[in-house]
């Protein structure tokens, strides 16, 4: 962990204090507002009454948070189903705002705000900032798209709301952002991972040391990151990496962020009630466990989630942080239920490319994965940027580094793979979610 970051007042900020809630305390709040969401849900959205209706299970039957268990999931094609507003518990005359999440396939889902689901979105995102280290007085560049996608909007009324400068400078236009960090004196940013390694790469090419800019912390998310990852970035720019979390159908970014202990991501469970399952059966599993992340909103108004099934496989970690706060822990998401490619019978995440990638020095963190079919067989390639200066040397060390990349890959992935090294700067740059697989099978 990078140790730059001064004594942090924000955790003294008002804001954070329901971070710190005694645990009787939240688990009795927690009980009284599932309560609540569970009684609106049932009376508004028909689709949550008539699937209660089904299993026979009336709000008043849910006494105790165990009883959570009895409630029927929610997966996104219900959202896509109810298309575009089927979901809303409130009058469109409360509802204040709308996002939308196009997702790969079909129909985009759309996602409602009351004013008092902005005010809670902003509050959680306060938390997160505030336990970054975050405070009045940063400058803090918010570098994810404003507009439908929710990261944008998310980040900025978060970053006001903490009384910070907020640079609204949204996605694109890499070398206005590195101008505005330098001439700012930006002192955090917010954007994907792989946007934030784009900014480092063309840094460099302008002769900008981001070292030396006073930015001090970045808080990433929106798509899957590894430590190794975390690793190379706080190396090449001297800042705290954070891992943030979130999505739309819950709220946005801030249902969960990682503290200055980077053990985990600690979720806002006055707001959000986390729950692990077993992504084929559905059954509840112990802290501890991987699984598939549920989650249910405890407070939104305008459109409630109940045990919404994220696909995000993630853990409850047990044990307290030693931060001091009492909000329990996810670990961090290196992968969807979703995205598992099947190659040749054998299970592959793309997360465990870019860990096997990281390991091996003379590679850069830009790859992608290349999947097509030859006589009915899958064949996966991983293309690979490889830095400048192994392009220069000897065709022998090129060799050496695809043997060793070779090897690590055997080793994580269990098959073989081909691998083609490339040039720096040839694998497409994202502004948002980097795009690592490229699916290319014709069914
Ligand atoms: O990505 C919200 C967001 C914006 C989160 C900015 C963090 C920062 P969606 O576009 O609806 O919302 O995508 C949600 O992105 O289910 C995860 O699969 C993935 N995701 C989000 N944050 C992380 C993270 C926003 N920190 C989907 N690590 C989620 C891994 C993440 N995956």
């Amino acid at each position: 962990m990078n140790s730059v970051l001064e004594s942090s007042v924000a955790d003294c900020n008002p804001a954070s204090e329901p971070d710190y809630t005694p645990l009787t305390q939240l688990r009795d709040l927690q009980l009284q507002r599932l309560q609540a969401v569970v009684a609106r849900a049932w009376r508004q959205v028909e689709l949550f009454r008539s699937r209660m209706d089904e299993r026979g299970l009336a709000p008043q039957q849910i006494r105790s948070l165990e009883d959570i268990g009895k409630l029927p999931f929610t997966a996104k094609s219900d959202l896509r189903d109810t298309y575009p507003f089927g979901l809303f518990a409130s009058p469109m005359k409360d509802v204040v705002r709308l996002h939308v999440s196009s997702g790969t396939t079909g129909k985009p889902i759309v996602v409602a705000y009351t004013k008092e689901d902005l005010d809670v979105w902003t509050s959680v995102m306060v938390r997160c900032l505030a336990g970054c280290g975050l405070h009045r007085g940063d400058i803090i560049q918010v570098a994810y798209g404003y507009g439908l996608f929710t990261g944008g909007l998310g980040a900025h009324y978060g970053a006001e709301g903490l009384g910070a400068t907020v640079v609204p400078a949204s996605t694109g236009n890499a070398d206005r952002q590195i101008m505005l960090m330098k001439d700012f004196g930006v002192t955090a940013i917010s954007c994907t991972p792989t946007y934030f390694l784009h900014l480092i790469d063309r840094a460099a090419e302008l002769g900008v040391d981001m070292k030396e800019l006073p930015l001090r912390a970045g808080i990433f998310g929106a798509e899957p990151w590894t430590d190794s990852m975390r690793r190379h970035i706080e190396s090449m720019s001297r800042i705290e990496a954070f891992d943030i979390y979130g999505l739309s159908e819950i709220i946005g970014p801030g249902v969960g962020c990682e503290c200055r202990q980077h053990q985990g991501l600690h979720v806002f469970e006055d707001h959000f009630y986390p729950e692990i399952v077993d992504p084929i059966t559905g059954e509840p599993l112990p802290d501890g466990c991987e699984g598939e992340l549920v989650l249910t909103t405890l407070s939104k108004q305008a459109m409630p989630m109940i045990r919404y099934r994220t696909r995000d496989i993630s853990m409850i970690l047990p044990g307290r942080c030693e931060c001091g706060r009492t909000l329990r822990r996810i670990g961090r998401i290196g992968r969807r239920s979703d995205d598992m490619l099947i190659i040749r019978g054998v299970n592959i995440f793309p997360s465990q490319v870019e860990t096997a990638l990281l390991q091996i020095e003379g590679t850069l963190p830009h790859y992608q994965i290349v999947l097509t079919r030859e006589q009915g067989l899958d064949q996966m390639e991983v293309q690979v940027e490889v830095t400048p200066q192994m392009f220069t040397d000897k065709i022998g060390a090129l060799q050496g580094l695809h043997d060793r990349l070779q090897e690590a890959l055997d080793r994580v992935l269990g098959i073989r793979v081909s691998i083609a090294l490339v040039e720096a700067n040839t694998i497409e740059r994202s502004e948002g979610k980097a795009k690592r697989v490229i699916d290319r099978r014709t069914l």
